[in-house]
């Protein structure tokens, strides 16, 4: 008997949600893709099985006039509501192939740096360029500070694989370890935007950064469109989202960058003061299976994919399900991201000059960006 095998009675003791995370996350099978959810495939959705019923935007989603570009396909697309997880709602394929490229630039150049904090921070003394733009930046081009140094290195506060779960406050100065931002951008895990959320004490009291304005804009963007959807076409018994859209800002944010193995684990997100304000998160790069439960981990999960250009907004009761990300696939960022030519023939080529760089990135990449109102 393998040792390591759980046992009926510890089988029985994980949580419906548990339970989908390692059925998603196992690497030594072929997943069972039959009960993940689609919205590509209309044949899924129309079922009705799955229990996913398409809505209708009642407000245009409208680009905000600060972007010089359309952020969405279309102004009234496709939405989706899942009936046994009141208030989630999907707006699959929303996004622009520019706005995607747009955004992958703001969450890799614009928001990994201080003032808003990273998971890198209390390990290493963080550089005020982003780690991306460093690692990309050719030595004879980078500002005289940093040619002193060839390659850059960017020195650790702290031991370094001594990672724990207290992230606040170095542990110790004793070590210090050189690392390259190349190597560096490789354990980039996320960065938190506006209000800084601390993980040890589970508030945002790590003082403010200013939320990007133009993300901001997009973010209320969206707020505004999914206010009040009509649900009645489908005799949905609840409002999808009841908030006000036009009392939308996002205080707070997350930018997650998921490598092709990282995995995301359920957790409620429940720090802001106010739930009733939808939660908004965007997708670029790699697909990936999000799970969305309920109140407690013994709701069982739906599965479904989320896409680049994707996005998701959590509202009403389904602001405190527990969610996760249990795996991202390789091999799945559209072209127009991956390719070292996308922007090249459209017509804001002039805009995308080194996305070889970025391209490279979110072929092995997912970024989730996510913007919350905490009061
Ligand atoms: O990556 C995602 O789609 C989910 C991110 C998330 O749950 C979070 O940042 O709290």
């Amino acid at each position: 008997m393998d040792a390591h095998a759980p046992g009926k009675h510890q089988q029985q003791q994980q949580t419906a949600f548990r339970q989908s995370e390692k059925l998603y996350s196992r690497r030594d099978k072929p997943l069972d893709l039959r009960n993940i959810i689609d919205f590509n495939d209309p044949d899924t959705l129309c079922a009705r099985v799955a229990g996913v019923s398409r809505i209708q935007l009642t407000h245009d989603l409208e680009t905000p006039p600060s972007l010089p570009f359309e952020a969405y396909r279309a102004k009234r697309l496709p939405a989706y509501a899942l009936e046994a997880h009141p208030g989630l709602m999907i707006i699959p394929d929303a996004l622009t192939d520019e706005a995607q490229r747009w955004l992958a630039r703001k969450c890799l150049c614009d928001c990994a740096r201080p003032p808003n904090r990273t998971n890198l921070d209390p390990f290493f003394e963080m550089p005020e360029e982003s780690l991306f733009t460093l690692a990309h930046t050719p030595s004879s081009q980078r500002v005289a500070e940093n040619l002193s140094e060839a390659p850059r290195t960017i020195h650790s506060r702290v031991e370094s694989g001594s990672v724990q779960t207290d992230v606040t406050v170095p542990r110790s100065k004793a070590y210090t370890q050189a690392e390259t931002p190349e190597r560096l951008l490789g354990h980039l895990r996320w960065c938190t935007l506006g209000q800084q959320y601390n993980w040890t004490t589970k508030n945002y009291d790590l003082g403010t950064s200013p939320f990007d304005p133009d993300l901001n804009a997009l973010m209320k963007s969206i707020a505004l469109a999914i206010t009040h959807p009509s649900t009645a076409a489908n005799n949905l018994p609840y409002d999808a989202n009841a908030f006000d859209g036009r009392l939308f800002c996002s205080q707070a944010g997350i930018v997650n960058y998921y490598g092709s193995r990282t995995t995301m684990a359920g957790h409620v997100d429940k720090t802001e003061e106010t739930m009733d304000a939808p939660l908004i998160s965007l997708s670029i790069g790699l697909s990936c299976i999000y799970l969305v439960g309920g109140p407690t981990r013994d709701t069982s999960p739906a599965a479904m994919y989320l896409r680049s250009g994707d996005i998701l907004a959590m509202c009403g009761e389904s602001r405190l399900a527990f969610h996760g990300v249990p795996r991202v696939f390789s091999d799945t960022c559209p072209l127009y991201l991956a390719s070292p030519k996308a922007g090249v023939d459209d017509a804001e080529a002039a805009n995308y000059p080194d996305w070889c760089h970025f391209g490279s990135y979110l072929a092995n990449h997912r970024i989730n960006c996510n913007a919350r109102k905490c009061s």
